[in-house]
């Protein structure tokens, strides 16, 4: 179960956040709208909300999941590939919310870069995708992270998308949303699968809570697909972030 989400409300300069999509740019009035509405979804999980206040200095500062990893026993702050995003993780008001909840605290020392968005939690085990913006060097200090408080991690090489759980989301009970290059990867082979099909794969980025399941809105093959699980499905419009690369996973840290 998850007890708390820290978030950080999208700034004005969202607008100039990186991208790889040919979307347009997000609409900051209504991303501020979503996220309004992505808060409240998730307080209906029961969970209790730490929402820090925007920071304009950094367009994607809202997508505070890459920030850090945080675990049952520690959190990990991580030392983000983008270079201009990199300043995120030292935020003053991000680390005085993580050592309210956390007596842990671990940090990524250069060389290492690693952003969590490619860390998937799987119990007490942690995928860690090797991308673009996450080295060998910051996935090994992570995994002697997680291995001094008891847990492990695993490497898996990416091709295609921007961050692990762009493509993957696990659902808990053995279950595993997979889209695209993940479909067929041996490496998740031992989980129940759920295929998203490829005009869908947006939809593979969806965040379990306390039993219920954050979903964007607009994929109703995966929407159906997930609800014959037997979860509980909440849909939040998520347009804008999407054009800026960004999903619902992006916007909370869970723990
Ligand atoms: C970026 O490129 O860093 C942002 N525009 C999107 C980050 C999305 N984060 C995530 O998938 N965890």
């Amino acid at each position: 179960m998850f007890k708390n989400i820290i978030a950080r409300k999208p700034c004005p300069s969202v607008t100039e956040g990186i991208t790889s999509a040919s979307l347009g740019k997000p609409d900051y009035e209504l991303a501020l709208k979503q996220h309004e509405a992505y808060i409240s979804a998730l307080e209906r999980c029961g969970v209790e909300i730490t929402l820090l206040e925007e920071n304009d200095s950094y367009p994607d500062s809202c997508f505070v999941e890459d920030v850090a990893l945080c675990t049952k026993k520690c959190a990990i702050i991580t030392r983000l590939g983008a270079p201009s995003r990199r300043g995120e993780a030292g935020l003053p008001d991000m680390k005085a919310a993580l050592e309210r909840f956390y007596e842990n605290i671990e940090v990524i020392k250069e060389p290492g870069t690693i952003e969590a968005g490619d860390i998937m939690m799987a119990e007490d085990h942690f995928y860690i995708g090797l991308s673009a913006r996450t080295n060998e060097e910051g996935a090994k200090q992570m995994i002697g992270f997680l291995e001094k408080y008891g847990m492990t991690g695993s490497v898996v090489a990416l091709a295609e998308v921007l961050h692990l759980k762009t493509g993957l989301a696990y659902l808990e009970n053995n279950n595993l949303l997979t889209a695209g290059e993940f479909v067929t990867k041996p490496d998740f082979a031992k989980y129940n699968r759920i295929e998203v099909p490829s005009f869908e794969d947006y939809a593979a980025n969806c965040i379990w809570v306390n039993g219920n399941v954050l979903m964007p809105a607009g994929y109703p093959i995966t929407q159906k697909a997930v609800e014959n699980l037997g979860y509980n499905v909440i849909t939040v419009d998520t347009s804008e972030y999407r054009k800026i690369d960004g999903g619902l996973s992006c916007l909370s840290l869970r723990f």
